[in-house]
């Protein structure tokens, strides 16, 4: 099951054990090159989403699953020799916290695609997703996720929503990082897949975003991409492609847990700037 490394909670990954001093270390002094492409964000932001965007920007194809046939997250990769010989353009994608990337790239070698996702939507995502997976087994009522990992991040991994976000929010002045809203994306997808294109200097025509944007809506994907996070579920079902919608909070959320979590929010993110749309 999950563990404890450095004080933050880890899913037991190859990447990230046995061995974890070792593993985040060479994590940490990877080597870099200027045209990779490290897609990060907090699970269930829209990862799979963005990563089939880009899989199809670099690649200049428009077929599924060029990339991520290659490689999963950064975190399964054991051992790490599979990243440090991939041929470039390399596209990772991780969900570590902003510190344990490696320094080249926090030092600007390298870019990163951050994708984020209004925090009630994500949480709700995330609650459907684990009670899909058995490999899991965190089988609480939506009225204890509520209390326990979505006002209090107990248990959750890779340090927890809220203190993600707010580690991540210091960087995002960097030239080397694109900030993407997975509500932005569903709103206008081509638009945002010119800027993606734009952001890691491959050239794409208003025609091929447009394509690539059909081939990534949600029942596309749904039907073409791989789920990585299969081997989570029992006979490897996918749980990954559930509904894809902006507001299903509404849906979970009491009028009571969304007036606790608007207060928490507000005394927990004090200070940040971020923006999320809540419904489209
Ligand atoms: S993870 O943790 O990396 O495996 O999950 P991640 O890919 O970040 O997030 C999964 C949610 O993204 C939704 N999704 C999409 N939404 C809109 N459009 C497209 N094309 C799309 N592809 C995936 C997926 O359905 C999960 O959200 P929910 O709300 O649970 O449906």
């Amino acid at each position: 099951g999950p563990f404890v490394y450095d004080n933050v909670m880890w899913p037991p990954f190859p990447g990230l054990c046995p061995d974890s001093e070792k593993k985040f270390k060479e994590k940490q002094d990877m080597e870099c090159r200027d045209t990779d492409v490290y897609l990060c964000s907090f699970p269930k932001a829209g990862t799979n989403w963005t990563h089939e965007v880009l899989s199809m920007l670099m690649s200049q194809s428009t077929s599924y699953n060029l990339w991520v046939k290659q490689k999963g997250l950064l975190e399964m990769c054991d051992p790490i020799d599979s990243v440090t010989k991939m041929p470039s353009p390399r596209l990772l994608m991780t969900h570590m916290p902003y510190r344990y990337l490696p320094s080249q790239l926090q030092n600007g070698k390298g870019k990163i695609v951050y994708v984020q996702r209004n925090p009630k939507d994500l949480f709700v995502s995330l609650y459907n997703f684990e009670k899909g997976k058995s490999a899991i087994e965190k089988h609480l009522s939506w009225e204890e996720f509520f209390e326990k990992t979505v006002i209090k991040d107990e248990g959750a991994l890779y340090g927890g929503w809220y203190e993600y976000t707010k580690e991540w929010e210091k960087q995002l002045g960097h030239d080397n990082i694109l900030q993407l809203y997975y509500e932005d994306m569903k709103k206008d997808l081509t638009g945002n897949i010119l800027k993606i294109a734009d952001f890691i200097e491959t050239s794409c025509s208003k025609e091929l975003a447009e394509t690539i944007a059909d081939k990534c809506s949600f029942d596309n994907l749904k039907a073409n991409r791989i789920d990585p996070t299969s081997f989570l579920t029992d006979g490897g079902k996918s749980t990954l492609f559930r509904k894809g919608q902006v507001g299903d909070w509404k849906n979970w959320f009491t009028v009571a847990q969304n007036e606790i979590f608007d207060r928490n929010y507000k005394d927990v993110m004090k200070g940040t700037t971020l923006n999320f749309l809540y419904e489209l």
